[in-house]
This record gives C-alpha cells, structure tokens and sequence, in this order.
C-alpha cells in the first residue's frame, strides 16, 4: 500500500473509532443524567415523605418503564445508610426486577460497592467501580449517586456531605450487552474491531471486545464523567477473510 492510501485507511479508521466512541459516550452521559433524577425522585418521594411514597413494588414499576432513558444500563438499586453505634450498613431496598437478587444485601460489604459508596459521598458527584463481576457473574460497572438528608452547597465540605448521606442509587452498566448493542446500529461498510478498556490503573482492565488483533490502531479516549477513571476505544479494522 502507498503512502498516500495509508493515510487514508488511517483517517477513516480515526473517524469511525470516534464517531463510536462519541456515540458510547453520549449515551453513557444521558444515563448518568437520569440516574440522578433517580436519586432525587428517591429522596422526594422515600425520605422527604411520611409515610414514604415509594415501595418496592412502585420503585421496580418506575425503573422499568423510566429505562429507555438509561439506555446503556440494565438496571438500578437503591440502598439505604444504616448507623448503628460503631457499625454501618448499606442494604439494598429497591431494585429494578432484574436486581432484585441483590435486596437486603449490604453494599459496603464488596469492595467496589463499597469504594464507590464512600467515594461518591464525599463527593457529591456520580462516581464508577472499575470493571468487575457482579453478583450475578455478569462484568458490569456499577455508577453510583449518593442521596442527602437535605440539600447542599455545591461547595460543602467532604465531612459534611459524609454526615448529610442517608442513602445510595447505583446504576448498573452491562458494557458487553450493552455496547454491543450500540455499535450494531451504526451499519459501515467496512466493520471494524473495537475495544473498550478501563485505563486508570497501568493494567487495562478489558470492558468490552475479545482483545484480540493487530495492525493499524487508533485509540479514541472516552470520558464517562468521573475524572478518576481512565476509558479508551481502541479500534482496528475487521481482518480481511
Ligand atoms: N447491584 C447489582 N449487582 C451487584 C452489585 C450492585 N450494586 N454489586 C455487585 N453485584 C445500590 O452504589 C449503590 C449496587 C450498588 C448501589
């Protein structure tokens, strides 16, 4: 191949691998989006109401019909903060029917729930596990969003919020089902080979893809909104038969 056709092949892969990458991170963006409506529609309807609106029963009927606006998860929980003198707790109380194995379950016994419930609560902002296996042998990411007993200044301190926390609402992103998906719908006449990674830690952890391939690579980074974690695409083109 000349120079000149390589360069070509080189930018279509370039603009391809982005256009997939932009497309996976818009849709990420807009489920993280209702994932914290989520939160807030907890916090009016459970906390902020006595007795509480919600039950499980309207929780799991809500999630599932509000769930084409969260088009990259497969479902959401809702656990609450349980202090007792020295211990606390996280339990699961609502979950969408898919998750509802996991009601009653302690979220700060895992340890990616459980980073992620503290992470997210000093915060106030929605944070994200690494890849890892749920409890349902499945790889999934889980996003989560703390919800406070009231509202707070955007600049309010770590301790406060950690004080202010009463409960938890984490999305959970099936990336293999999910981004599979996705990229099905944008028909190319030339398909190429993608791969999503978590690349915070020097490791890639593989999210998405059979990592496999070799040859021309074009590396797109992603960017789901929680600037501690790292995501790229990485994209080849299909290896001709
Ligand atoms: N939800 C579903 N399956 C899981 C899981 C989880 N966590 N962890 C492991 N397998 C209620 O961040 C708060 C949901 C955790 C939220």
């Amino acid at each position: 191949m000349n120079a000149q056709s390589l360069d070509k092949r080189r930018d279509s892969l370039a603009s391809m691998c982005d256009e997939r990458a932009r497309m996976l991170q818009d849709q990420f963006n807009v489920s993280m989006n209702h994932l914290q409506a989520l939160a807030i529609l907890v916090s009016t309807f459970h906390h902020s109401k006595t007795p509480s609106a919600i039950d499980q029963m309207t929780f799991a009927r809500y999630a599932e019909r509000t769930a084409f606006e969260r088009p990259l998860t497969s479902g959401v929980a809702y656990a609450v903060r349980i202090r007792e003198p020295a211990e606390e707790y996280a339990p699961v109380i609502f979950a969408q029917d898919a998750y509802k194995h996991v009601i009653s379950f302690d979220m700060l016994s895992g340890n990616e729930d459980r980073d992620n419930i503290l992470r997210a609560r000093k915060s106030g902002k929605g944070v994200l596990t690494a890849p890892f296996k749920l409890l349902n042998n499945r790889l999934g990411v889980i996003l989560t969003y703390t919800v406070y007993k009231y509202e707070l200044p955007a600049y309010a301190r770590p301790h406060e919020r950690i004080q202010a926390a009463i409960g938890y609402l984490g999305g959970i992103f099936d990336i293999q089902a999910l981004v599979e998906k996705l990229l099905k719908q944008l028909a190319s006449q030339e398909s190429i080979m993608v791969n999503v990674y978590d690349t915070t830690n020097e490791s890639p952890i593989s999210m998405y893809g059979d990592d496999t391939g070799s040859g021309m690579c074009h590396v797109s980074v992603l960017n789901f909104g929680d600037p501690s974690r790292k995501h790229e695409m990485h994209c080849r083109f299909e290896k001709k038969p």
